[in-house]
């Protein structure tokens, strides 16, 4: 019997590329080019399946000239990529890649937190410009993490890793806002407190955002939030472009109107506003807050996994739209 043919939309792991050509016949980008929408669309056209990662987008306008599109299994937890309700009404089933990337998540979204809160990367483009000359007693001074108050927009698993470093390792008080309040016991082990977005904007000395990119969230910061927020206060994205105004935030930056910002994603990128670039206090990293290898391994895994399993005839591990399996 022929194998099922796949496309693997980006470069990943060599191993994941060998262990799904022992199910399929791949299609792999292993070189990395980057595609237009035509030109990924021309290439799923005779697939089954797609392997893809959060920049690959898949709607209706893709999903009209792939009528043997089955599944995309998504290399990310986010899957803003996908049109969800397209992607159910065309039959294909969507999976996502969540909790084997929390921990490292929350990790990098306190380190980002911190370096922002310390200046660590504006002191070193000091450093590095030798214009370190003799030492200061203001030189860089930030703000303390340690005791500080905590605020986390988006409660899902990866918010609730960051609370429990901050009120665990750091002493912090924790506040969050969510779709949905958490129950109590969970609540009581993130020691957080839930409050409304006004008073989380209003009373966070760090306010990191880790919710998910829908057109509800989209700007769900912008410049009449950044006004809410204490002029001491610092904002830290890891949840997705789109989600914070940046021209509105690189004006707030500016005029020092927040103390600084900690920027993983951003609107439009692998573009940056030009504006960011220009601000000092500001720290800037492209997209890597899951990026350790076992963590990245452990995501193409998870959607070689489900890719497997849907073709096995087995229940796909993490589904976003199950109820296409139910028509199947
Ligand atoms: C990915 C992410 O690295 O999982 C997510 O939602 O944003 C990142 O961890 C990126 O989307 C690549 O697929």
């Amino acid at each position: 019997m022929s194998k099922p043919k796949i496309l693997i939309a980006r470069a990943v792991f060599p191993e994941v590329v060998a262990r799904l050509e022992e199910y399929f016949e791949v299609e792999s980008n292993q070189a990395d080019e980057t595609w237009s929408k035509a030109e990924l669309a021309a290439r799923l056209r005779d697939k089954a399946g797609a392997f893809t990662t959060g920049g690959d987008r898949i709607d209706a306008g893709v999903l009209a000239v792939c009528p043997g599109l089955k599944i995309c299994a998504n290399m990310a937890v986010g899957y803003n990529n996908f049109d969800l309700d397209a992607m159910t009404a065309a039959g294909v089933l969507a999976t996502n890649a969540p909790d084997v990337l929390t921990e490292t998540t929350a990790d990098f979204g306190f380190a980002l937190m911190m370096a922002t809160a310390r200046r660590i990367t504006e002191s070193e483009h000091y450093l590095r410009a030798g214009q370190w000359t003799k030492w200061r007693y203001d030189m860089f001074s930030g703000s303390d993490i340690h005791g500080a108050t905590l605020g986390i927009l988006g409660m899902g698993r990866i918010g609730q890793g960051i609370a429990k470093r901050g009120a665990l390792g750091f002493g912090m008080k924790v506040i969050y806002h969510n779709r949905s309040r958490l129950d109590a016991a969970l609540e009581a082990e993130c020691q957080a407190s839930y409050v409304s977005k006004e008073e989380l904007l209003k009373t966070a000395d760090h306010l990191v955002l880790v919710l998910p990119y829908s057109p509800a969230s989209h700007h769900a910061i912008g410049a009449a939030e950044l006004a809410l927020m204490k002029p001491t206060a610092t904002l830290v994205n890891i949840a997705r472009g789109g989600i914070v105004d940046d021209a509105a935030l690189a004006a707030a930056l500016k005029d020092k109107r927040i103390a600084a910002a900690g920027l993983d994603v951003f609107e439009g990128e692998p573009l940056v506003h030009p504006d960011l670039l220009d601000v000092p206090n500001v720290v800037l990293t492209p997209h890597i807050a899951s990026a350790t290898i076992p963590t990245r391994l452990a995501m193409a895994n998870l959607a070689a996994d489900n890719l497997i399993a849907f073709f096995t005839g087995k229940k796909p591990l993490t589904p976003l739209n199950p109820a296409v399996l139910a028509i199947k």
